[in-house]
């Protein structure tokens, strides 16, 4: 399409989907015009691909999934769609400025951090590939909370409204409703059961098409909205209970009214458990429906049928579905279970139990009362088949959905390798023992065209120059890149890449924050979700170190630098928020020292999300993956850093391991313990303790937080960091203080071999194309789905 059939093609949306002229249309109206002139282009290889699909009878994917923390749409459809030249030549040929047009899009934030970034990832990857496929999930009214700091630094929460405009790529189904109850009771009729709920809401579906590369494939994302059976219960009302005639649309509503924005701990709220069976129960049926469709023996399901439970949160997707085959459809219990089993596939992202869910029995009774009856017998079922076992889904008056997720798939699948192992040997090793065949490992990916072509389109461009076009889906290619490593020019381009997307970077956070940063100094970068586990307070104690030695010896050879934080604490986790409110300070107090000015910078700029991740990445020299060995399940920030070519300070944790492997030893600066001597070393009570009084420096540290430096003078604002850290530090941080220190400093060193360090940088880009989410989902496709690729 060119620019001109695309600038009529805007001004025809503008026209009679907008209702404007050019001369009144806001910013909004023609990013609407350019977004429907583009969904346009998307739904050509969409009807392809469904028809393709039903043609071939294929077997399909369901995506089933809490988060999808998809971003914006309209750059990456465009891109996709190999618009991007025509729609900026269209747009400024329309008299707007393309980069603004693009930035009126909300960012879609339906996920909390990697887990809902993954997902987001592998509908890209899935559509790509020609993955016949469904991503299932909630169309929250609210994604996660919009973060702001308070004059003193604390977090501030505030609701997000990313629907408050249309966002022009969905299309509302109410064809596509379904009935999903809750509570009730239980009759038991013949071999089977019939429940009858107390309350119901409707499942509405919002289809969000997703282009995959080169516009050859398209799947569908699904998401449910709740609403109520009827807007309003008259007879309620006409008997006097006001109330109580407006309650079941409130209730309908709250339903997928917000995200929890809980990452850390397993919420045991009746609403959530409610949410959970909404998505799963609405997707089920939909399901079910599509195959009825086309197949009548439900014994063949799982031949048509794969659905991967992204975490625990869809969990109870199995004993739902047994439900429905055994209750609904006459299917003999066993044989429903084992139907059910065949289908199923679960990936587990955590060890923690904190984030283990399990919900209390009473509670899943009350809600689910049949799914509670449904889940004791699949127990007792696989007692009786392994009568050694010692394991069991209800234990204590809970339901665990681990268990139950494990019992109830074909292939449950840990996300890096080292995760994978510690899920076998840790959280399930005696589900394990029984069922050998079962674990498998999928190590996660990125998508390389949001994540490389897209928000860093100088990088791509060097590629494309170097080793021709190709890459975007074929990223193993990257490592063509390695002749080229070793001319002068080659390094000199990549590094001039990175110093313009760093200036860039510093103009926005000069902008925006109003600090000034030094474009030539190392940006080193830690963005992620606030949590012990990944150790930002390791972070900052390693600033103020720093900050205290500059002082002492100025002329010691520093590099200079610019430590970016970037994350979000859930609402409810002190600890996390205590390090946000200390980060800030510390960024206050050490911005201030003009005379360390040239040399530290700390700036933490509020409300990190997709986007502001897409502007970091590619301006990023250090990457910090610094959590507590064995902690951090994967990571795909790690990945994408890597990938733009930025250096990597980290332990040996998640898929920093194979991101080492990948790169070279040599080219990693590795610090701190192993996952094993983590555990060793939480065996000696006293080991924070211990470590404080062997490092002079981390001492400071704590006793400078302690003084009131960083809090006007109060010496108990940051109580409770650094209690924990003297007394309990679970997460290690003191143990390993000080080979971060030492770490940092072989980093100094290394970045004043300026040539050295692009080589360095450049190589990291060659050799992580591994990494990109397509290998990863070829992999879900061959080892858990069985479903071969459409083109
Ligand atoms: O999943 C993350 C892991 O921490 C990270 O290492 C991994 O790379 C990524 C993708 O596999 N987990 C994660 O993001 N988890 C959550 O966001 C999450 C959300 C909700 C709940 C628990 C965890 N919950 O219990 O409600």
């Amino acid at each position: 399409m060119s620019a001109t059939e695309l600038r009529d093609a805007i001004l025809k949306h503008l026209e009679y989907s907008q209702g404007k002229d050019l001369a009144h249309a806001s910013l909004y109206d023609m990013r609407m015009a350019l977004t429907l002139a583009i969904r346009d282009k998307v739904i050509e290889p969409w009807f392809r691909a469904t028809r393709a699909t039903y043609a071939a009878q294929s077997k399909r994917v369901y995506y089933l999934s809490m988060e999808f923390l998809i971003g914006r749409l309209l750059e990456d459809a465009i891109m996709n769609v190999g618009l991007t030249e025509s729609a900026r030549e269209a747009v400024l040929g329309l008299g707007f400025d393309f980069e603004a047009v693009l930035n009126d899009e909300p960012d879609a934030a339906l996920g909390n951090g990697g887990l809902g970034r993954l997902a987001a990832c592998f509908l890209d990857s899935m559509s790509t590939l020609g993955c016949p496929a469904y991503g299932y999930g909630i169309r929250y009214e609210h994604g996660l909370f919009r973060q702001s700091f308070g004059p003193d630094g604390r977090q501030i929460e505030t609701a997000e409204d990313w629907l408050r405009q249309s966002h022009g790529w969905e299309f509302e189904r109410p064809e596509a409703a379904f009935r999903i109850g809750f509570g009730g009771t239980v009759a038991e009729s013949g071999r089977s059961a019939v429940w009858t709920p107390e309350s119901a809401v409707m499942a509405k579906a919002y289809d969000t098409p997703i282009v995959g590369w080169q516009g050859k494939w398209a799947n569908t994302l699904r998401l449910w909205g709740a609403e109520p059976l009827r807007a309003f219960d008259l007879n309620a009302f006409n008997k006097g209970d006001f109330t109580g005639a407006a309650a079941p649309e409130a209730l309908a509503r709250t339903i997928s009214r917000v995200l929890y924005p809980d990452d850390t701990t397993a919420q045991g709220k009746e609403l959530r458990l409610k949410q959970e069976f909404f998505f799963t129960a609405a997707s089920l049926r939909d399901i079910l429906r599509r195959f009825a469709s086309e197949h009548s023996d439900l014994s063949a399901l799982s031949s048509r049928v794969a659905i991967q439970m992204n975490d625990t949160h869809p969990a109870i997707a199995g004993p739902e579905l047994v439900r429905l085959l055994h209750d609904e459809r006459g299917m003999e219990f066993d044989k429903a279970v084992e139907t059910a089993r065949a289908c199923l596939g679960y990936t587990n992202h955590t060890l923690m139990p904190e984030a283990l869910e399990r919900w209390p029995e009473t509670l899943m009774a009350q809600v689910l009362p049949r799914h509670m009856q449904i889940i004791e017998r699949i127990d007792a079922g696989h007692a009786r088949q392994y009568p050694s076992r010692t394991v069991s889904i209800v234990e204590n008056g809970e339901v665990k959905m681990g268990e139950l997720s494990f019992i109830m798939a074909n292939k449950v699948n840990g996300v890096s390798a080292l995760h994978t192992e510690l899920v076998k040997d840790t959280v399930f090793a005696e589900l394990h023992a029984l069922h050998p065949d079962r674990i498998v490992n999928e190590t996660n990916g990125v998508t390389p065209r949001r994540w490389v072509k897209g928000a860093n389109p100088g990088l791509a461009g060097l590629i494309t120059e170097t080793i021709g076009e190709g890459w975007e889906d074929h990223l193993e290619r990257l490592v063509e890149l390695e002749p080229a490593i070793g001319d002068q020019g080659f390094r000199d381009r990549f590094a001039a890449i990175k110093a313009e997307n760093k200036v860039a970077l510093a103009n926005w956070i000069g902008t925006e924050m109003g600090i000034p940063v030094n474009p030539d100094a190392m940006f080193d970068v830690q963005i992620k979700r606030f949590h012990e586990y990944k150790r930002q307070h390791l972070n900052i104690l390693e600033t103020i170190a720093l900050w205290q030695e500059i002082r002492a010896n100025p002329d010691a050879g520093w590099a200079p630098r610019v430590k970016i934080f970037g994350g979000k604490a859930a609402p409810g986790y002190v600890m996390a928020k205590e390090i946000i409110h200390l980060i800030n300070n510390v960024a206050r107090i050490i911005n201030a020292d003009k005379t360390t000015r040239e040399l530290l910078t700390v700036v933490y700029p509020p409300n990190y999300n997709v986007t502001m991740a897409e502007r970091l990445i590619p301006a990023s020299d250090l990457s910090e993956q610094i959590s507590t060995a064995g902690k951090e399940a994967s990571g795909t920030g790690n990945m994408k850093f890597s990938l733009n070519g930025a250096l990597t300070i980290g332990t040996l944790d998640g898929a920093n391991v194979e991101i080492r492997d990948l790169v070279g030893a040599e080219n990693f600066f590795l610090f701190g313990m192993t996952a094993d001597e983590v555990v060793e070393c939480r065996k000696t009570p006293d080991h924070a303790a211990r470590a404080i009084a062997q490092s002079k420096r981390l001492k400071a540290a704590i006793e400078m937080i302690e003084s009131g430096a960083f809090s006007h003078g109060d010496k108990a604002m940051y109580r409770g960091v650094t209690q924990n850290l003297r007394t309990h530090d679970y997460f290690t941080v003191c143990a390993d203080f000080d080979s971060y220190w030492d770490a940092q400093r072989r980093v100094d060193r290394a970045w004043f071999q300026r040539d050295d360090w692009t080589r360095i940088a450049a190589l990291n880009t060659a050799r992580t194309g591994w990494f990109s989410s397509d290998r990863t989902i070829k992999g879900y496709m061959a080892d858990i789905w069985k479903v071969a690729p459409m083109i």
